[in-house]
């Protein structure tokens, strides 16, 4: 995709929160301490968090202060931002040396796993990849038939449990069937989960340990889903997931629905995992690589 055109998709994702964060109405104002006040209000609100909120208004202040809001402001608040946002290789899945690599998708009932792991089985598929799905979700009924269908749509193969079937042994069957098949990547699909199911977090634990009994160094990434619209409460979810399963990056799925588009900030310098994907709508093509500039700019649009 050509860069203006990914940067219309991170704007229209972004929509929600750059109207909250509102930069033409900094134009021309004095920055006293009600402009700061406004500024740090306005950070708490996209839940940027309380710590890299500070950070930036403090930082406002000592290059700011009684001076007059304009373009050079927004430049530096855009700065603070990628400084806080810093990742060596932004939106980038890790590769194993050796077929098959394996993604583990984890997250709370409805946070956009089943959605996102088709959009990413389709880009992938673009690449040239051969993918493998593994629908671990047993506990729904509906849940294979869901990944059966995207499944389909992007030309990846599935392996698939009866309902109620433990997930560990689909897991199992599925990196038996991606190792005899030379598959290049293998995603695993898991049931929603509240961080406060003991049970369930069990049961997540032992797909994973499954996959990593059976594949060298898998599960090469444990992605954890997080829905925008949460929050802070995805923070606390994070806290609990990555103590399980041990994250390795995020994706944060609707952002277009919301203004709390500071998360992917709190994210990463409170739990210090990356976000690696960002989700700006239902469309397939709707997940994107997270590119901190690109975010900036959206952001601050
Ligand atoms: N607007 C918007 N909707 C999204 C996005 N990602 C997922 N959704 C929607 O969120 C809803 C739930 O998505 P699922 O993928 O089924 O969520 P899940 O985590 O697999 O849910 P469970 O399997 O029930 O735990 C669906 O209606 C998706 O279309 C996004 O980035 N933007
Ligand atoms: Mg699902």
């Amino acid at each position: 995709m050509a860069f203006k055109d990914l940067l219309e998709r991170f704007k229209k994702g972004l929509f929600k929160t750059a109207q909250l964060f509102n930069v033409r109405g900094w134009f021309g104002k004095k920055v006293d301490q009600a402009f700061l006040d406004n500024l740090e209000a306005t950070l708490i609100k996209a839940d940027v968090g309380v710590k890299s909120t500070a950070t930036v208004v403090d930082r406002v202040r000592e290059a700011f202060a009684d001076k007059t809001a304009g373009e050079d402001l927004v430049e530096f608040v855009k700065s603070e931002f990628r400084t806080l946002l810093a990742d060596p290789r932004p939106g980038t899945l890790i590769t194993a040396p050796r077929k098959p690599t394996v993604y583990l998708i984890a997250g709370v009932n409805g946070a956009g796993k089943t959605t996102s792991i088709a959009k990413l089985a389709q880009r992938l598929k673009n690449e040239g990849k051969s993918i493998l799905l593994a629908a671990c979700d047993t506990f729904r009924a509906a849940a294979a038939d869901q990944l059966t269908i995207w499944a389909e749509r992007s030309g990846s193969d599935i392996v698939k449990g009866a309902p109620g079937a433990d997930p560990a042994s689909v897991a199992h069957d599925a990196c038996d069937r991606a190792l005899a098949r030379g598959v290049d990547i293998l995603i695993v699909d898991t049931a929603g989960r509240l961080h406060t199911q003991t049970h369930l977090m069990r049961e997540l634990e032992k797909v994973r340990n499954v996959v990593a009994r059976k594949i060298a160094g898998a599960p090469h990434e444990s992605l954890l889903v997080l829905d925008a619209t949460n929050g802070q409460n995805a923070i606390r979810q994070a806290e609990v997931f990555t103590k399980s399963i041990g994250c390795t990056g995020v994706i944060l799925t609707k952002l277009d629905g919301t203004a709390k588009g500071g998360i992917v900030v709190a994210v990463r310098q409170t739990l210090g995992l990356p976000v690696k994907f960002i989700g700006v709508g239902e469309g397939i093509d709707d997940l994107q690589p997270f590119d901190p500039d690109l975010f900036v700019e959206g952001l601050f649009s």
